[in-house]
């Protein structure tokens, strides 16, 4: 069993239509689309915005479905300047921005007890690159920030690019990249830019994430199929 998961509906909207039919089970206040495509068993949400609603579809999708692999699908702020809106990432590691015990000495994004950043899976990333040549589309990789705002400006946006040298930013793949490490289960956070994370990325982000998250969608599409 492969999980997809997005956070939003539109980042799975396209998924649901490329599997075709699909059985649809009600849990923990969420919904759960199990489907074949081409073979492999999928089992596919999406988990509200925001870090715990993620990391609570990824343990449900992992403890309750069975998923032995995970591959996040979404759009995402770009945070470093040669990464333009269309084109897709995936996240190298990932770190909560908005983490902060720094009045006690450690570092921004760490708590005592587990890591500042969560490395993604070699394997599942080296498949993206495949994809991404019999694509013909430049596959970028970076750093993915999450935290539980929406970046829309300047200061805010330049702040999360120096202090974790991080290439995009979103609200959902740390905290997905904790349950997965937790639990053995290799994944990886695949997102295509929505917006620029500065400001007025409100007004990008509302013109191009449906097609951000179809670009997305049909890249993991594809990365099933080598699975
Ligand atoms: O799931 C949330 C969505 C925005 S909040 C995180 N997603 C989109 C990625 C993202 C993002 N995150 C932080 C794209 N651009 C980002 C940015 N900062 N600049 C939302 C949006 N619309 C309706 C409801 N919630």
């Amino acid at each position: 069993m492969i999980a997809i998961l997005g956070a939003m509906q539109e980042e799975i909207t396209p998924i649901l239509e490329m599997v075709g039919e699909y059985k649809t089970t009600e849990y923990a206040n969420n919904k759960f689309y199990e489907a074949n495509y081409k073979g492999k068993d999928l089992v596919i949400a999406y988990s509200k915005i925001g870090k715990v609603n993620s990391a609570l579809t990824a343990t449900v999708m992992i403890e309750k479905f069975g998923a032995r692999a995970l591959i996040f699908t979404g759009v995402a702020g770009a945070l470093k300047r040669g990464i333009k809106i269309g084109e897709i990432l995936y996240a190298t590691s990932l770190v909560q921005h908005d983490l902060d015990i720094t009045a006690f000495g450690h570092p921004y994004g760490f708590v005592p007890g587990s890591k500042i950043s969560v490395q993604t899976d070699a394997k599942l990333n080296s498949i993206a690159q495949s994809v991404a040549e019999q694509l013909g589309i430049t596959l970028k990789s970076g750093i993915i920030a999450s935290g539980d705002q929406f970046v829309s400006g300047e200061e805010r946006k330049s702040w999360i690019e120096r202090t974790f040298d991080a290439s995009a930013v979103e609200m959902e793949g740390a905290s997905v990249a904790q349950v997965c490490d937790a639990l053995g289960v290799p994944f990886c956070i695949l997102r295509a830019i929505s917006d620029e994370a500065g400001h007025k990325a409100e007004f990008d982000f509302d013109e191009f994430m449906v097609k951000s998250a179809q670009t997305s969608a049909n890249f993991v599409l594809k990365m099933i199929e080598r699975l």
